[in-house]
Formats: structure tokens, sequence, C-alpha cells
């Protein structure tokens, strides 16, 4: 009998690998998507379209069905349709900038939506059946209070979304001790992929590389490049929320790489993979990032991108999920996950 998964968020860079991974490992899978007035299917279209033109009455791979973390109905109505093994519950307003422009939104969706769910699954009588995996947040931690950042550090969100996704931790851990539900956490650093969204640093940057070299922008604005983030590659962080999900008992854990490099660092590298060289100077809203053979500004700072708080440090000890799930944190180095980006930006800016 096929496994069955239900992926919320199915459209955004980790339900994309991850829908990949678990119809690789034989699972019938289906997905919840949100009405939108333009295309949000780019990153799953390879997942359904191809079946669809190949055979419009045969099977697709993944299974598509409209909802919304707002809307308990429809959570309800998806789950007791589909009768789901696992749940991957990955829909969040995931931009911590955003967060604070829109709080209540966030909060709706990332820590009432968390609750709906549990409550959908409770409520269908399925708590024994379905097994939960909560896309916790490294923004958990926010101001630092211990460096590296393990299971057992104390919280201290930062934002809107951090503290939204506070409570799904703890309604997570909750529903998990109160109803013996199999409901885990993990809680994921950054991690960042060619397919990750274009207004996250990385992919801002990467695709600001691209179109240098293309020509077609002269600059790129940026916010705090003094932060510190640990960076990995979504494709390999994905594994793990499969693996939380298969493990002997329900628990909580960190997913890192253990290394952790400024925005300015990224930078540096991205410019390197397209074959330029980056000076920098000043200091503040005064630094610049020159091009060492030209002379030309290519990077400043500007103001608008700083945020009202900022999480200056984050780096985490993945040394549980090593030991217990037999993970392997550095699959995907700091400069191959740069070049992999910078790479697929070159050739799809010339496409686009
Ligand atoms: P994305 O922003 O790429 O994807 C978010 C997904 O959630 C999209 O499919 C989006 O749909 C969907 N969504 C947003 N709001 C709703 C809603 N109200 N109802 C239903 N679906 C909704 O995020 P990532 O893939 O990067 O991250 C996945 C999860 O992991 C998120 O919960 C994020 O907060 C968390 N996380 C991410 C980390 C990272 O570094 N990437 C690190 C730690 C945690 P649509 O396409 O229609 O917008
Ligand atoms: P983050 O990711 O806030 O860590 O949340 P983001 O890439 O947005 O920012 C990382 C750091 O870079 C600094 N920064 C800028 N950020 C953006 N977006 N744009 C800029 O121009 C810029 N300049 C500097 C930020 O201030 C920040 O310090 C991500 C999301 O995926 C969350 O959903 C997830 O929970 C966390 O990672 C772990």
């Amino acid at each position: 009998m096929k496994k069955i998964a239900l992926i919320t968020g199915i459209t955004g860079q980790d339900g994309s690998f991850l829908a990949e991974l678990l119809i690789d490992k034989g699972y019938e899978v289906h997905g919840i998507i949100r009405r939108s007035s333009s295309f949000n299917t780019d990153r799953i279209e390879h997942l359904y379209f191809d079946e669809w033109v190949k055979d419009m009455h045969q099977k697709r791979s993944v299974n598509l069905h409209y909802g919304d973390m707002t809307d308990s109905s429809s959570l309800l109505r998806v789950i007791q349709l589909t009768q789901p093994d696992e749940i991957y519950n990955l829909a969040a307003q995931s931009h911590v900038k955003v967060s604070f422009d829109v709080p209540e939104y966030t909060a709706d969706t990332d820590a009432v939506g968390t609750l709906r769910l549990l409550e959908a699954v409770r409520i269908l009588g399925m708590e024994t059946k379905t097994k939960i995996y909560q896309a916790s947040t490294s923004e958990l931690f926010g101001l630092v209070q211990e460096v590296p950042q393990k299971e057992t550090t104390p919280f201290y969100p930062r934002s809107p979304y951090g503290v939204a996704k506070q409570y799904a931790f703890w309604i997570t851990k909750n529903y998990r001790e109160a109803y013996g539900m199999f409901a885990v956490n993990g809680i994921l650093f950054n991690h960042e992929s060619e397919r990750r969204g274009e207004t996250f640093v990385t992919r801002k940057v990467t695709l600001a590389v691209a179109r240098i070299v293309a020509g077609m922008q002269t600059k790129l604005y940026m916010g705090n490049l003094d932060s510190l983030r640990d960076w990995g590659y979504a494709k390999d962080y994905v594994e793990c929320m499969w693996l939380m999900l298969q493990h002997d008992t329900p628990e909580d854990f960190v997913i890192a790489t253990g290394e952790m490099h400024t925005v300015r660092e990224f930078i540096t590298k991205a410019f390197e993979v397209a074959g330029i060289t980056i000076e920098w100077s000043g200091k503040g809203e005064e630094e610049k990032g020159t091009n060492a053979a030209t002379g030309d500004v290519l990077v400043e700072v500007d103001p608008k991108y700083f945020r009202p708080a900022e999480v200056e440090l984050l780096l985490g000890d993945p040394t549980k999920a090593k030991t217990v799930l037999g993970w392997n944190p550095t699959r995907t180095s700091f400069n191959e996950l740069v070049e992999i980006m910078v790479k697929h930006d070159l050739e799809f800016v010339k496409k686009r």
C-alpha cells in the first residue's frame, strides 16, 4: 500500500523539493494550494503538467487541492478526503521583514493556521493515524542567548513571524503531549536554492549578479551586510523532514550546517562565481562594494532594507540530527550552494 502524504505550502521552495522526494519514495502526494490571480505553481509544474500532457486520464504525480491555512473548513475537507499518513505543514507567510507589515495575517496563517491543522486532524479522529511535521525555524532563537543554538537553547523571537512560529512550535508540542499525536518540530536554519523566493537575501543577490553580468542592472542595494546566517541547501534539508517522521519517537530537531557567513561574504562569493572581484570600502550605510577591475560601484546599502528588529547571528548545532537521524549536514557546502544558485541564475536571466 502506498503511503499518503499531504503537503501544505507545496508551491513554495521546500514544498517543491519535498514533493519530488516523496514521489521518488513511492508516496501518493497531495498538496494544498491557494487560489491566486497569477500562477503560483511554477515550482511544481514539472510534477503534474508533464503527466497531464502525456495522458490526461492518467493519475498525476501530485494531486492539488484548493485550501488555505486561514480556512478551517478547507483543511478539514482536504484531510478527510486524502486520509494522509503524514502531513508536512510548510505553508506560511515566511518573509521576516514582510511580517512587520502584515503581522496579523502572519499570526493567522503561521500560528493559528498550525492550530487549525492540528485540530482538523484531531476532530477527524486521525490523531493516531497521521504524523505531522511542523516547519519551525531558527528565527525562534532570535536575539542571541547561546552560540551555537541547539534544541535546548531558549527562544527569543525578534519579529511577528518569529513570534507566530513560536506559538506554532508550542502548540505542536502541546498536541503531542496532550493527545499523543506524532507531531514534531523541525527547527530549520536558513536553507536556500535556485528555487528560493526572489526577495530573500541569497536569491536577491544571485539574481542581481546575473542581471549585472547581462547588463540589465547596474547596482545591487542591500540591507544589513553584517548579518550572520547558517545557510544550507534546501534539497538536503527536506530529507530531514521525512527522516523525522520515520523516527521511532516524535522529537524536535535542529537542522543546520554548523557554519555561518555574513551577507557580505555571500555577495563577495556570488560575484566571484561570475568572475567579478568585489572590494569593500566604507562603513554602515556608507559601505560600498566596487568591481576591482573596473572601479564601478556594484553594491550599496539602502536603509529601507533594514528591519525594525534584526536577528544578527544564527548558527546551529546539528549534532542531534547527525547522531539520531544519521543526517549529513555538509552534503552541499557554502561555496557549492552559492555556485549552484549563481550558475542557475546566469542561465535563468538569459532565458528570461
Ligand atoms: P516559501 O515562502 O517558499 O513557501 C511558502 C508556502 O506557503 C507557499 O506554498 C505559499 O503559497 C504557502 N502559503 C502562504 N500562505 C498560505 C496560506 N495562508 N494558506 C496556504 N498556503 C499558504 O517558504 P519555504 O519553502 O522557504 O519554507 C517552507 C516553510 O519552512 C515555511 O513555513 C517557512 O516559514 C519555514 N522555514 C523556512 C526556512 C528557509 O530557510 N527556507 C527555514 C526555517 C523555516 P503561495 O505559493 O500561494 O504563496
Ligand atoms: P531570514 O532570511 O530573515 O533569515 O528568514 P532573509 O534572506 O530575508 O534575510 C537574511 C538576512 O539578510 C539580511 N539582509 C537582507 N535580507 C533581505 N531579504 N533583503 C535584503 O536586501 C537584505 N540585506 C540584508 C536580513 O536583514 C537578514 O538578517 C529566512 C526565511 O526563510 C524564514 O522563513 C526562515 O524561518 C528563516 O530564514 C530561518
